[in-house]
């Protein structure tokens, strides 16, 4: 049977008439998709013409072969590496029914609300028809119906009603895993509204916050709340301290007025923000730096005009990508604000925030990742080329199973965070699970978010040019995946994140990952089929005790040139005892053994291997401009 026949069998088995100019036709058997040379004739019988006498390619028919898109199925039921992962850790068949439910949810109506958002963008009307400034931003039905969907199913409420106590994390995270990539980008505001949750509920939850506390973690639509987090402004992405403008001005009654102006606001549409500025003395003078900076609430309203309330929304932000997300500039004029933290604290107060949006960006990484993947897969059932199903082509295998491994392990990574989040917000966290979440969550959000963007971008050439297509969708994943290494501290930021915490910590955050990774070491050492991976993980662990050593005597400047590679060595060896961890597991499979053993072929500590070569000497920052700005080279 041809492959076109074998098509339209299936389309016939699956109840599904060929349609004709709208019409269902009569179903003719195709042998041979040629056309006929122009001018020519051909007989009826020929399989190049059908009964009527016209050319398979003519009268706007464009042949009758179509390609089957790629099918996505139950994104829970999918994924054998969360289904294993929660089966070892959270045997809990509340949560199984749940994510199961919620995952055919997904599959069948949410990600076609994601799809609506990503082609039906917000936009901003400054003014009405009378000439009054209203800025309202106008967002999809489907953006809206995302935010219903959030509250109904606990997106963010369960992390604060933890029904599997120190699991609920876990369990929560393994939710936005499964929805992040068909919500429209609403796990921005979601994070956002975590974060905020988590701020408070670490400062307290009394006035005049309550409220908004219970609104944030509510199930209800009706009382649903988002939060913003606005601390980018022009001078400071990354350099917050020194970057941030905004000043707060005292009011008799003990709230201030915020005067400012916010670069970046992402989903500006949320009903109240945190947000960082530098209270005024009464000669007007504010103090520079992270030491000046405090920490606002405000809520945002309208008054009885319909105008904003002390903002101004300037324009919305023109994109690569989450381009379904109202992200605005903002001028503050005279915003009121409740201060949160105590003067100066602004920075150290936000923290929890940055924790938890970061955790929830390296979630979206690893789900855009197992999205791809999934999709690729069953692609490579439906695709034929050069004779034979995309799925027998060994090298498209060996393709993506080397994204498989990669998401793997992202995967295992993430939900470690998560764990270790979960046992510090249940009172369950040892001092090690303390310092090991504060590294690990730098380390997890800038090694996720660079292989997100390599894993999908690998993942749509997978689809050849359909890859490359607007409305198959895919394009919009890698354009989404872009900004998860910018957004929330950039690569380079967050390694010097993890340089600061050793530092701060005079090293026991490293002390705590040597331990707990020799720990999830030992407990595979009697499994043999494991016993490559292993010394390769014990042996780039010991490479990096080394280079600490080293580094330690060294200048500053020596380990901050370092710290990219540091860190990609701390993401890589953790990650590479986590496959082990798992695949030494007694319900594991052969294929987590496969990974495991793959991920740790590759160079683990990169940082050992630069160094040999002399990476990180005095000599080379010159050179390194040098050959940037192709220059001669200063002695
Ligand atoms: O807003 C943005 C877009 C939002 C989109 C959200 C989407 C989320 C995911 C979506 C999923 C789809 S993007 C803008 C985000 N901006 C950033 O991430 C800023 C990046 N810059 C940094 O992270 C810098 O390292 C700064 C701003 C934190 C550096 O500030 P300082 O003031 O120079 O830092 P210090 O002096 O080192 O730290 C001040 C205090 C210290 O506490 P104390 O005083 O008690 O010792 C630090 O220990 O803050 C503490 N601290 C931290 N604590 C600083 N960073 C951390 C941290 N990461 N964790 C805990």
């Amino acid at each position: 049977m041809s492959v076109c026949s074998a098509l339209l069998s299936r389309h016939v088995a699956a109840g599904r008439p060929r349609v004709l100019c709208g019409v269902p036709g009569p179903l003719r058997h195709i042998t041979s998709a040629g056309a006929a040379a122009p001018g020519t004739t051909r007989p009826a019988e020929d399989p190049l013409w059908e009964a009527e006498g016209h050319p398979l390619f003519s009268r706007a028919r464009t042949g009758p072969f179509f390609q089957d898109r790629p099918l996505l199925k139950n994104p829970f039921l999918e994924d054998a590496l969360l289904r294993g992962y929660l089966r070892r850790h959270l045997p809990q068949e509340a949560a199984f029914s749940d994510l199961c439910a919620f995952g055919e949810r997904v599959a069948s109506e949410v990600d076609g609300w994601g799809r609506e958002c990503e082609v039906t963008p917000p936009r901003l009307v400054h003014f009405d028809p009378w000439g009054h400034r209203v800025d309202h931003i106008v967002t999809s039905p489907a953006w809206r119906r995302m935010k219903d969907l959030s509250a109904q199913e606990g997106l963010v409420a369960i992390g604060y009603e933890r029904p599997f106590g120190e699991w609920s994390r876990v369990y929560q995270m393994s939710k936005l895993y499964i929805y992040s990539p068909s919500s429209g980008l609403y796990t921005c505001p979601l994070a956002m509204t975590d974060g905020a949750a988590k701020v408070i509920q670490s400062l307290g939850v009394s006035w005049p916050v309550d409220e908004a506390y219970s609104r944030l973690t509510t199930r209800h639509p009706e009382r649903f709340w988002t939060s913003g987090q606005w601390m980018t402004e022009r001078r400071g992405g990354s350099d917050v301290a020194s970057g941030t403008e905004t000043v707060a001005v005292p009011q008799g009654d003990g709230s201030y007025k915020l005067h400012g102006f916010k670069w970046f606001t992402s989903a500006t549409d949320a009903d109240m923000t945190l947000t960082l500025a530098r209270v005024q003395d009464r000669e007007g003078a504010t103090t520079p730096g992270s030491r000046g900076l405090s920490l606002f609430y405000a809520e945002v309203s309208r008054d009885q005009e319909g105008q904003l309330k002390g903002i101004e929304v300037q324009r919305l932000k023109d994109k690569l990508g989450t381009r379904q997300m109202p992200t605005a500039e903002l001028l503050l004029d005279g915003l009121q604000a409740h201060r949160l933290s105590d003067e100066g604290r602004g920075v150290a107060s936000i923290a929890n925030m940055l924790t938890v949006t970061r955790i929830h960006n390296s979630v979206s990484a690893a789900a855009a990742m197992r999205r791809v993947v999934q999709l690729a897969r069953d692609y490579a059932t439906r695709r034929t080329a050069f004779g034979k199903p995309l799925k027998d082509h060994p090298l498209h295998m060996q393709t993506l199973a080397r994204m498989e491994v990669e998401t793997r392990g992202a995967f295992l990574l993430v939900m470690d965070v998560c764990r270790l989040l979960g046992r510090e917000e249940t009172g369950m966290a040892t001092q090690l699970d303390t310092h090991l979440l504060r590294l690990l969550t730098p380390v997890l959000k800038l090694y996720t978010g660079k292989q997100a963007v390599a894993v999908v971008s690998e993942g749509l050439e997978s689809f050849g040019g359909q890859g490359y297509i607007e409305d198959t969708g895919l394009p919009g994943l890698l354009r989404d995946a872009q900004v998860l290494s910018i957004w929330e501290g950039t690569t380079n930021v967050l390694s010097l994140d993890v340089l600061r915490c050793v530092a701060r910590s005079s090293g026991v955050v490293l002390e705590a990952y040597f331990t707990h990774t020799k720990s999830l070491l030992a407990g595979a050492s009697s499994v043999p089929s494991l016993a490559p991976a292993v010394k390769a993980v014990d042996g780039a662990l010991s490479g990096l005790g080394e280079f600490v050593q080293v580094a330690a005597a060294k200048p500053p400047s020596y380990l901050q040139l370092a710290a990219r590679d540091l860190a990609y060595s701390l993401a890589r060896i953790y990650m590479g005892a986590l496959l082990i961890d798992h695949a030494s597991w007694e319900g594991a499979s052969p294929s987590d053994t496969y990974a495991a053993l793959r991920w740790c072929e590759q160079d683990l500590c990169p940082v050992v291997t630069k160094k040999a070569r002399d990476w990180y000497s005095p000599n080379t920052p010159p050179l390194d401009a040098a050959l940037v700005y192709d220059q001669p080279i200063q002695d």
